[in-house]
Order: structure tokens, then C-alpha cells, then sequence
């Protein structure tokens, strides 16, 4: 990236909704939204939740993936770049004005209310940005597979008057758009997470094959799959029933699986795989260790996980497994499902395709 300001303006923002999974989801909409309207893409950083903490905290874009990759297919610069280098010449503080569809409800009327809540608020104050006013760019839409729309964008906002497009919210749609799927080959994990995955395979699962499983247990997922019944396309279930539910129907055991289900199909995926010692297990809650070890002894696998909490070394794990089996209602399943895809590894999903 040369620091010379961009000529063709700039797209920025806050990945307000959901955690890693629904983010990564908007993250690859967005990067097709920007390279449509042809704004180069300010990498905006990732908004966590800690425990027991009131405010979101935001993690720099280039702590888990790589830039350079992604630049391969559109220019991209990181915020802490673009607010310390780019930002004092190309965006004046007058020139701060926050893009929403319409207006949202908070403290001033007929307004974006861009910083109103968390993590709203906590993610622009990380990099002391005020907003001036407020633009409702409805009822233009996102879809960057339509290239009229993606031309309305460009003549009704030319650069030199609006130099950056900050979104109050991901201009993209959740779940990720199928056109949006293989774009997902340029996000890659950068030298210190793939380090530390290869480390922890090594050490923990040498001199054989393994499959990586994702199980999503915890209390805010069992409540999540009680939908299952009435809403077919529920988070991320459309990579599995179809973004039109033509692959339905969408059941319970995909989204919750019961115990004997889950040791049946790693039985049977073992049976199908040569070479395979391990069992690895991400999981938000549950992970299941005794029960599978148990259940496994007499196929000879030794079941494994993460000796700490770290959901991004999880998903790298899992990316390096042999085989994969991921939740069809999970974006973070969805997140190791896609990177898998635009590798050619292969995967299936709890329970789907039905049998
Ligand atoms: O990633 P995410 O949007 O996926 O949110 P879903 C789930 C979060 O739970 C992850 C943790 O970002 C992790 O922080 N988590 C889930 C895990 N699975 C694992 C795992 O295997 N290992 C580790 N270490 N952490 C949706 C939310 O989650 O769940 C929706 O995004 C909503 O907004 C719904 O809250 C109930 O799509 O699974």
C-alpha cells in the first residue's frame, strides 16, 4: 500500500453486529461492495466481547489474517494505517459523516446515531472519530452483483465530495451472499496463527491423520435452535438447505445434535478415512472429551482440544484438519467450511446431507 491518498475514495466500517463468525460473514460482502463501487476498503479491526466486560474492544484487522493476500484481489488498507497516515489529508474532520440505509433510533432525531450503544460507540472513539452529520444512502442496496446498482453508488457519491463512506453497520448481507463464498480464498491466517496451529499440531497430533469436529453447545445455542422449527434459514443454515431453503428441511439434530448421533457419524467418518489418529474438538461449551475418548478407545483415536480458550486457533486447527465436520446453523462452522471449500478440503456437517 503507497500512502498517497487514494483517488477513489474509501469505504469504512464498523463490524457492529454479531461476534467473529457473523462478522467474518459481512467482512467478505463488504470487500465485493468495495471493489463494485471501486473505493479502496479500509480494514476495519474486529470488534470482541470480553467477559465480565461492559464495552466491546476492537482487535486490529492484521492480527489473525494477512493483508497482502487480500490486496491480490482489491486494494485494502488497515484503519490504524488509514487514521494515522491517510486520514489528516483525505478526510477532514467536517468531511465525517456516518452512511446508514435509514435513520436509526438514539439520541438525535433523524440522525445515523452512529456511536449510540455498544459496541457502536467504543468502536469509532477507538480512533476519536466524531460524525458531523448523517447521509441515508436509501434506497440504494449492497448487492455488488449488480452493476447498476454499484453505478448509482458511484455517480451519487463521487469522491471529492464524500472521500469516505463510513457505515454505521457492514454494508453486506448476513449470512454471506453465495456470489461472495470463494472470495474467502484471499482472507488468510497470518504467520503467527498458522504458527501457533502447526505448533499445537505437532505437539499434540503427530504421526497421524485427524478430524477436526466443531461443537456448538452452549446456553445461547440451545435457546438459538429452538427457531429451528420456523425459521428454515436460521444464521447460517442456508450453506446446508440453500439460501432459498431448496435443500431443506432444517432439523433440530443439525443444529443441536444429540450425543449418539455425534459419536455415530465420527464412527463413520473414521471408517471412511485411512490414517486417522485424532479426533480435535472446538467448542464454545462442551466439548465431549471423556464421552468421545470413551466411545473411540476401540477404534484406536485419541480425542483432543485446545489446552486454552482461543476461538481463532480453534477455526485455524480446524482449517488443517483431514476432514471436517461443522454445525449447517453455525457461522463460526461456516467460517472453517468456507476456508476448506477454496482449498479443496473436504467436509460435511452434523446430520446433513439427511440420510
Ligand atoms: O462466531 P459466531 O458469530 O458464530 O459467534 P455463531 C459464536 C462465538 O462463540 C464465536 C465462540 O465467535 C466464539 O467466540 N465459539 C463458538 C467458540 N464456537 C467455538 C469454538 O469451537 N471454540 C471457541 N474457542 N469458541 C451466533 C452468533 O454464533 O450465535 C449470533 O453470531 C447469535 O449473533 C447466535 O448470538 C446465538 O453463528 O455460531
Amino acid at each position: 500500500y503507497t500512502l498517497e491518498s487514494d483517488l477513489s475514495g474509501y469505504v469504512v466500517y464498523c463490524p457492529c453486529m454479531g461476534r467473529f463468525g457473523n462478522q467474518a460473514d459481512h467482512f467478505l460482502g463488504v470487500l465485493a461492495f468495495s471493489k463494485g463501487i471501486n473505493r479502496t476498503l479500509i480494514l476495519p479491526p474486529w470488534v470482541e466481547y470480553r467477559y465480565g466486560e461492559s464495552k466491546s474492544i476492537q482487535i486490529p484487522f492484521d492480527t489473525y489474517f494477512k493483508v497482502d493476500i487480500l490486496s491480490e484481489y482489491h486494494r485494502v488498507v488497515t484503519m490504524e494505517t488509514f487514521m494515522k497516515d491517510v486520514a489528516p489529508d483525505v478526510w477532514p474532520r467536517n468531511k465525517r459523516i456516518s452512511f446508514c440505509y435509514t435513520q436509526r433510533i438514539g439520541e438525535i432525531e433523524n440522525n445515523c446515531n452512529a456511536k449510540s450503544g455498544n459496541p457502536f460507540g467504543p468502536f469509532w472513539d477507538t480512533f476519536n472519530i466524531e460524525f458531523v452529520g448523517s447521509e441515508f444512502y436509501g434506497p440504494l442496496n449492497y448487492d455488488a452483483h449488480n452493476n447498476i446498482m454499484m453505478e448509482k453508488w458511484r455517480k451519487k457519491y463521487p469522491y471529492n465530495k464524500w472521500p469516505v463512506l463510513a457505515f454505521t453497520g457492514a454494508p453486506a448481507s448476513f449470512p454471506v451472499q453465495k456470489e461472495n463464498l470463494m472470495l474467502h480464498r484471499y482472507l488468510h491466517w497470518n504467520d503467527e496463527v498458522m504458527g501457533k496451529a502447526r505448533t499445537f499440531i505437532k505437539n499434540n497430533m503427530s504421526g497421524g491423520g485427524f478430524v477436526g469436529i466443531h461443537l456448538r453447545n452452549g446456553q445461547d445455542w440451545m435457546k438459538a435452535c429452538r427457531h429451528v422449527k420456523d425459521s428454515p434459514t436460521l444464521f447460517a443454515a442456508p450453506q446446508c438447505v440453500g439460501y432459498k431453503n431448496e435443500r431443506g428441511p432444517l432439523t433440530m439434530s443439525m443444529c443441536l445434535p444429540e450425543e449418539s448421533e455425534i459419536i455415530k457419524q465420527i464412527k463413520r467418518t473414521l471408517r471412511k478415512l485411512n490414517d486417522t489418529k485424532y479426533v480435535f474438538v472446538a467448542s464454545d461449551s462442551n466439548h465431549m472429551i471423556t464421552t468421545l475418548n470413551n466411545a473411540l478407545q476401540r477404534l484406536e483415536v485419541k480425542v483432543v482440544k485446545l489446552g486454552i480458550t482461543d476461538p481463532h486457533l480453534d477455526l485455524a486447527v480446524l482449517g488443517q484438519a483431514n476432514y471436517f465436520i461443522g454445525n449447517c446453523v453455525s457461522s463460526y462452522s461456516a467460517f472453517v467450511k468456507r476456508e476448506r471449500d477454496a482449498r479443496g478440503l473436504p467436509s460435511e456437517f452434523w446430520s446433513f446431507p439427511h440420510r
